[in-house]
Parts: C-alpha cells; sequence; structure tokens
C-alpha cells in the first residue's frame, strides 16, 4: 500500500502518518509527546527512535540504501528463518527473507505504553525453497517511553519446524572504543572472527577494540550497554530469546562497507537478541513462539 491508502485507513492526526522514504520504500512515522519512531513497511523494520529530550538511541547509517529488496544498514532488520548464512545453500540470502520482504500492517493501537503498530507476513507473502514451511508471523512495535519490540511465529505445518530470528539492533553510541556491554560475564560465545570457536567470556563488560562478531548462548534477559561519554546505559530486556550477538566490523570492514563507510562504523553497536545456532527454534506443529524485547535509556554519571 502507498503511503496515502495507509495514512487513510491508519493515519492519525499528530501521531502517526505515513510517507515515502528512500527510492520507493514506505514509512510509519510516530510522534508521541516529544518522542519520535519510524518503521519501514519493508521488513517491518525501525529505522528511527528518538526519546524525548533524547539523543536517537537507533543507529542508522547515512550511507543506508532504502530501495526495494535491499537490506537497510541500522535500525531493526528482522532476522527470520534463518541467522547469518543458511547452514547448507550458499545461494541463499544471508540472514533470512523476512528483512527485505513486504510485511502488511494490520493494526494500530494507542495505550499506555505508547502506540503500538502490528505487522503480519505469512507463507502466501514470501516463502522460499531454503525454508518451504507453512507459517505465519505477527510482529508488534511498540514506541513509547520504552521501545518494544515481539514477534510471535506460528508454526503451521503438521511437523514440527525449526527456524533461527533475531532482532538484529543497531544502537548508536559515543564512540564504538568507548562503550561497553553488561550481562554477558561467564556465558558461552561462538566467536566468528577466530573459526567460530566456543569461548567464555571472562570480563564482566564485553568491551571492543577490534572486529566483533560474536554469538552468546542461553543469555540471561537483562543486557545494557554502557556508555559513559553520553551519560547513558541502554536497557535491553528481552524474553524467549536465548541468544545474544555483539558485533561491530571495526575499521577496515567497516569503511569497505559501501553503506556503513568511516567514521559511521565507530558510532554504532549491534546487540541482537534472539535464537540461533544451538539456541534454534524447534517448533512444534500449530503451536507458536514469541521473542519479545523492550528498549529503555538511563542516565549514568
Ligand atoms: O549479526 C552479525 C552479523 O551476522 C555479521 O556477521 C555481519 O554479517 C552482520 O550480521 C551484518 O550482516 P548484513 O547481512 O546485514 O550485512
Amino acid at each position: 500500500m502507498v503511503a496515502e491508502q495507509l495514512a487513510a485507513e491508519f493515519g492519525i492526526a499528530g501521531k502517526l502518518d505515513f510517507a515515502t522514504a528512500g527510492k520507493g520504500l514506505v514509512k510509519a512515522v510516530v510522534s508521541l509527546d516529544g518522542m519520535t519512531g519510524e518503521v519501514v513497511l519493508q521488513g517491518a523494520q525501525v529505522t528511527r527512535w528518538d526519546p524525548a529530550g533524547k539523543r536517537p538511541v537507533i543507529f542508522m547509517s547515512p550511507n543506508s540504501v532504502f530501495a526495494p529488496g535491499t537490506a537497510i544498514r541500522g535500525g531493526v532488520p528482522l532476522i527470520f528463518p534463518w541467522f547469518g548464512p543458511h547452514r547448507t545453500a550458499k545461494e541463499a540470502p544471508q540472514h533470512g527473507f523476512a528483512r527485505t520482504a513486504p510485511w502488511r500492517l494490520t493494526g494500530v493501537e494507542q495505550g499506555a505504553g505508547g502506540l503500538a503498530l502490528t505487522f503480519a507476513l505469512a507463507f502466501d507473502d514470501i516463502s522460499s525453497p531454503f525454508w518451504p514451511e507453512p507459517y505465519r508471523a505477527a510482529y508488534t512495535v511498540t514506541f513509547g517511553r520504552a521501545l518494544s519490540m515481539s514477534l510471535s511465529v506460528q508454526n503451521r505445518a503438521k511437523q514440527p519446524v525449526v527456524f533461527e530470528e533475531a532482532l538484529h539492533t543497531y544502537f548508536a553510541v559515543s564512540d564504538i572504543a568507548k562503550v561497553g556491554v553488561s550481562g554477558l560475564a561467564g556465558r558461552t560465545y561462538i566467536d566468528k572472527t577466530d573459526g567460530m570457536r566456543r569461548k567464555t567470556q571472562q570480563e564482566p563488560l564485553v568491551i571492543l577494540a577490534k572486529e566483533t562478531d560474536s554469538l552468546y548462548l542461553d543469555t540471561p534477559s537483562s543486557r545494557a550497554i554502557e556508555d559513559p561519554d553520553w551519560g547513558r546505559r541502554i536497557v535491553i530486556d528481552s524474553s524467549g530469546a536465548a541468544s545474544t550477538v555483539v558485533w561491530n566490523p571495526w575499521a577496515e570492514k567497516g569503511a569497505a562497507m559501501r553503506d556503513l563507510g568511516d567514521p559511521a562504523w565507530r558510532g554504532m553497536i549491534c546487540v541482537e537478541n534472539g535464537n540461533a545456532a544451538d539456541n534454534e527454534v524447534r517448533l512444534a506443529a500449530d503451536s507458536e513462539h514469541t521473542m519479545s524485547a523492550q528498549i529503555s535509556v538511563d542516565a549514568i554519571g
């Protein structure tokens, strides 16, 4: 649907509007008590969350491409039904098909937590020879004093299905070299920069000093990004998500990424909630799995 049609069906004067984004994409724009949020319908991808009177929390690359079928560098890419490269099909797109799929806006609700937008995607919208399962997905984004996201996947088959999923969130930080991630101490992680070796997080804070691509397994429900230079802690609470990924491509790879570049790579960190690798979801026939995350910001120092 185009922006005008969406505005006619779902718009709320002064609170929810729709606009074009880049080359032919459409976004929802939420304005609520000084807070601004945006979701692009392609991929149901959150692309902005500016809490009232605070710096943006979500990072968006200044070089990102907003075009049909192109993954957007920043925001919250919705990763489903596989994480990273497909396990067997080299020709399959990285990170599954959901993040560039035509999600449908199905509902808008204003409540105590803010303004919630619900999107849907199902087998009839998009399927894949690399994961040909009959599924139905619903994704709700709530913009308020916190940012909440919840993905529910239904298995419509008569046999169990296996999938991976993640909210691949890009956070805006003062400088990647000056922040740390708490809540992962003692956890096992797969180091994708070191031959997929399994290691244990020794230090209380994950501090990055080079390319980092770590998939933590069986992680707790609460983690935080400590950003003393910006005087803030970004708190990430989740449920139904056993994995946490910490990623920054660092200088060489970051500079070489056409949709990121230098110095943009320094201003972001991905801390992703999901279910990947050993934490893959095995969903029984005719059942449903829900993964949620809530992001909030506290002042520190
Ligand atoms: O979540 C980390 C990661 O899997 C990295 O390996 C890197 O590939 C990143 O995702 C970005 O992937 P993308 O396909 O969006 O370029």
